[in-house]
């Protein structure tokens, strides 16, 4: 099975978590995008209520072009679920996200949400965290200073662009500083300093966020917990 299709094959099965009436996080990425499908595909054809709250604009547009009801954080008690994706997960099920510029708002809805579930093929598990750089969320106010800061550390920060060489927006109108760090030892004493750096809004460690990993692995589906 190609990537593709194991990425699908999550998506699918991370729809049977989904049941009447619950509120559900939709996370972002290439495979929350599978399951955003199946999931409208679900709730129509079971005429499910359920209310869904987005973690970025692209999730948003198309889970409402799916007749999913999309609602605002604000304007809901509390999340049952949120299915999202990840860039890595090591063994203690500690995860790095926001290759998809969107971990500001995946970290918001995953800390107001009852239980989170990620989906992902095989490839994103790894002995440590760190080969995936780490992307970090800043202020553009003097971003430049933070740069200076990280590459001292040794962390060694690239200010994330698009294909047109453009400065890369967050959904909240920052920047992205992908730390390039290749393992990273200790993940709760990074997050702790990036925690406490002045200008950073958030970070993409995900730290004992995570209750339950579903893997789709060429002989089938696995789920950790
Ligand atoms: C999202 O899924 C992001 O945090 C992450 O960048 C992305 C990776 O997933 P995929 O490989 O499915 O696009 O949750």
């Amino acid at each position: 099975m190609n990537q593709e299709t194991l990425k699908k094959l999550v998506g699918k099965y991370a729809t049977r978590y989904v049941e009447d009436d619950m509120t559900v996080g939709v996370g972002s990425g290439t495979t929350v995008k599978y399951f955003v499908e199946a999931l409208a595909e679900k709730v129509k054809n079971n005429n499910l209520k359920i209310k869904c709250v987005a973690t970025s604009s692209q999730t948003a547009r198309q889970a409402k072009r799916l007749k999913l009801p999309v609602y605002s954080l604000c304007d809901i008690n509390q999340i049952d679920l949120t299915i999202d994706g990840a860039d890595e997960i090591d063994s203690n099920m500690n995860g790095i996200k926001g290759g998809g510029a969107a971990l500001l708002r995946e970290k918001i809805v995953a800390t107001n949400s009852q239980k989170n579930i990620w989906i992902v093929d095989h490839s994103k598990l790894v002995k440590n965290l760190g080969r995936f750089p780490l992307p970090v969320e800043v202020i553009p106010f003097g971003y430049e200073q933070l740069m200076k800061k990280f590459e001292a550390l040794g962390y060694q920060p690239v200010l994330r662009t698009n294909e047109t060489s453009a400065i890369v927006k967050t959904d909240s109108n920052n920047y992205i500083l992908d730390l390039h760090l290749g393992k990273i030892n200790d993940p709760i004493k990074l997050a702790t300093i990036l925690d406490s750096t002045v200008g950073v809004v958030e970070h993409g460690l995900f730290l004992n966020v995570v209750d339950e990993v579903v893997v789709g692995n060429s002989d089938g589906i696995s789920v950790l917990k």
